[in-house]
């Protein structure tokens, strides 16, 4: 903690002085008096200074302008008529998806990935970090696994290890890290993967911005919360890690969020949109029901007529259709669906673009501030606040003429199903037909895709059993389908592997494709759970037990042995997915699902 000088102190405190901050300080006790915790307090001011682009002074400064047009009434949008853009808007599995898709994947070779996973997810009522929970419990995949191997799948194809930064904070970065070495990376190359930690950012006590002072202990500590996933960009900055990409030859950066397992079915047609059209800013976007709680990507244009095309948060749709061409709001058309397409914060940017505006402005995009007033007079707040920001709102700063496009997957269970809600809140909001966005609609919305996808390459796949869980009623539970990246990542590999003619799956049936290397030339699976492992023989003794047989199922060429289904009829007692009963003690994983999965037989191929 050497790397400071005194005089570097003094000179942070006297900005802070400047900056009107003398409240800091002024309850200090004289030297000799709580030394410690001064020290502390000038440690993580310092801390602040540091990690905001242009120190804590920049950061008061903005916080005092925001926070002015906040008390003012300012409207973000003033004279901004707002519209539906035009885009791409693609049928899931169609020709035109495929051969986008296509050329998607051939460019996936100079593409690097982000994910922003900083955020804990209290809305969820998981107590774990987000990307560790199983994206579905057939194979058991966690998400962070699943996005790992589908970028491994897809550098595989490029012959080129693709870079995958993770955006972390101190509630996610810990764990995180734990869960990639626990499975050395799902075999990641060393240094393929980076973790980048967000830091929180000081709160703000009132409309002068003084910093907010938490009153433990006697005031020595500023109060701090997170400043949004927006922070990705100043992060893939200050760490040199865009720049880094752009000197390998990298030409796209793809974002995405920690719980959508359907990411990786849309991005590689999104990259191959922003191929086609050279688009700086590619959003992948889906159908989005009126008032739903996901962004809506809007054209606005300015009373001078320029215009941009950008995220606009739901709560600031509504009022800003009400207020120019729709009194009604935001509504549903004859569509059922609001005519503005959901922003599923999936974004495909142009490397040299994006490095070039990093280098413009550091990184801090249009930051916010949403304080709640104690009164209309908007002279005090109820609570602490502090400025944030989105990472959507990356295209705000762009110079005009940029290109900035979206690409809509018109089949929202193709594209979109996170886990974001806890089960009350799932229930409600599927009450008022609004997508629930649960552990039990990302994992049953899994299976669905994959049925759909082996459907419409022609096989028979027979269709949903109803199902209730936690409240939920009226869903479709799909035969359980799932595949790893590893062994298909499109749709091309997935014709290429499985001769879906030949193929039936019935009902109450479970497919589970863990070997890379698995071909499925004919299969009639009526009843019951057939599993593809492909890791050979010593799998199939570690399954059995003991433990020199599981050492022996760790070796280099476990997953990539060669597996052929061809006349396999499969007939067993199966899986079930039983409904939790109210006072059944489950694991959280299970209890945030609604169901837990009773294993009584099945067909394994090692
Ligand atoms: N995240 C961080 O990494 N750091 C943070 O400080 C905060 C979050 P939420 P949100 O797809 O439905 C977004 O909380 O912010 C990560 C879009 O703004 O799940 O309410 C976090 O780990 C909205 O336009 O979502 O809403 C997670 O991976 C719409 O697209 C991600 O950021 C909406 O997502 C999103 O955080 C949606």
């Amino acid at each position: 903690h050497c790397s400071h000088s005194p005089q570097q102190d003094a000179a942070l405190v006297e900005a802070l002085l400047q900056e009107g901050q003398a409240h800091l300080f002024e309850g200090w006790p004289p030297a000799g008096e709580r030394d410690q915790a001064k020290r502390r307090l000038l440690a993580q001011l310092r801390h602040l200074d540091k990690s905001y682009a242009g120190g804590l002074r920049k950061y008061i400064q903005n916080a005092r302008q925001l926070l002015h047009d906040s008390k003012e009434g300012v409207n973000p949008f003033e004279g901004c008529v707002p519209s539906v853009p035009e885009g791409e808007r693609l049928d899931f599995g169609s020709q035109r998806f495929r051969e986008l898709e296509r050329a998607g994947v051939a460019a996936a070779a100079n593409a690097a990935f982000v994910l922003v996973a900083g955020g804990l997810g209290e809305r969820l009522g998981y107590s774990g970090i987000k990307v560790a929970l199983p994206v579905e419990s057939a194979s058991g995949q966690c998400f962070l696994e699943l996005y790992v191997k589908h970028i491994l799948a897809l550098g595989a194809k490029g012959g080129r290890a693709l870079p995958l930064a993770i955006m972390t904070s101190d509630d996610t970065h810990t764990r995180t890290l734990a869960l990639l070495e626990k499975h050395a990376y799902w075999g990641a190359a060393p240094g393929q993967v980076t973790l980048i930690k967000q830091e929180k950012v000081a709160c703000l006590a009132d409309n002068d911005a003084h910093l907010a002072l938490l009153e433990k202990d006697g005031g020595f500590e500023v109060q701090t919360k997170p400043h949004g996933h927006g922070d990705v960009h100043m992060l893939l900055h200050s760490t040199g890690l865009a720049d880094k990409w752009l000197a390998e030859g990298f030409k796209w950066v793809c974002f995405f969020q920690d719980t959508n397992g359907l990411v990786f079915r849309a991005l590689p047609a999104a990259i191959g949109v922003s191929e086609a059209h050279d688009f700086d800013v590619n959003s992948l976007a889906v159908p989005r029901k009126a008032k739903e709680a996901i962004g809506a990507i809007t054209k606005l244009t300015y009373p001078d007529g320029r215009h941009i095309t950008i995220n606009v948060e739901y709560n600031q749709l509504d009022p800003l259709l009400r207020a120019t061409i729709n009194p009604q709001g935001d509504v549903n058309d004859s569509t059922n669906f609001s005519p503005f397409p959901g922003n599923i914060n999936q974004l495909v940017l142009k490397l040299s673009t994006y490095c070039a505006e990093l280098h413009r402005h550091g990184g801090v995009i249009a930051e916010f501030v949403n304080p709640k007033y104690a009164d209309a007079s908007k002279t005090a707040f109820k609570s602490s606040t502090r400025l944030e920001c989105m990472m959507q709102d990356f295209p705000k700063s762009l110079p005009e003429g940029s290109r900035v496009g979206f690409t809509v997957v018109n089949q929202v269970w193709a594209a979109y199903s996170p886990v974001k809600n806890s089960p009350a809140d799932a229930a409600s909001k599927a009450a008022s037909g609004n997508p629930s966005h649960s552990a039990t609609s990302g994992e049953l919305d899994w299976y669905q895709t994959s049925c759909k996808m082996l459907q419409a390459l022609g096989a028979r796949v027979d269709g949903p059993l109803p199902a209730q869980f936690n409240g939920l009623t009226e869903l479709e539970l799909w035969p359980r389908v799932t595949w790893s990246p590893l062994f298909a990542c499109c749709w091309d590999d997935l014709e290429e592997k499985v001769a879906a003619a030949s193929v039936h799956v019935g009902s109450d049936t479970a497919l589970v494709i863990e070997a890379p290397q698995a071909r499925i030339r004919s299969l009639d699976l009526r009843r019951g759970v057939l599993v593809i492992r492909g890791s050979g023989g010593a799998a199939a003794a570690a399954a059995a037990g003991g433990e020199a047989a599981a050492e022996a199922a760790g070796g280099a060429a476990a997953g990539e042995r060669e597996v052929v289904v061809e006349d396999v009829t499969v007939d067993n007692e199966g899986w079930e997915w039983r409904a939790l009963s109210p006072d059944e003690g489950a694991a959280e994983e299970e209890y945030i699902r609604g169901f837990r999965v009773v294993r009584k037989g099945q067909m394994e191929l090692p």
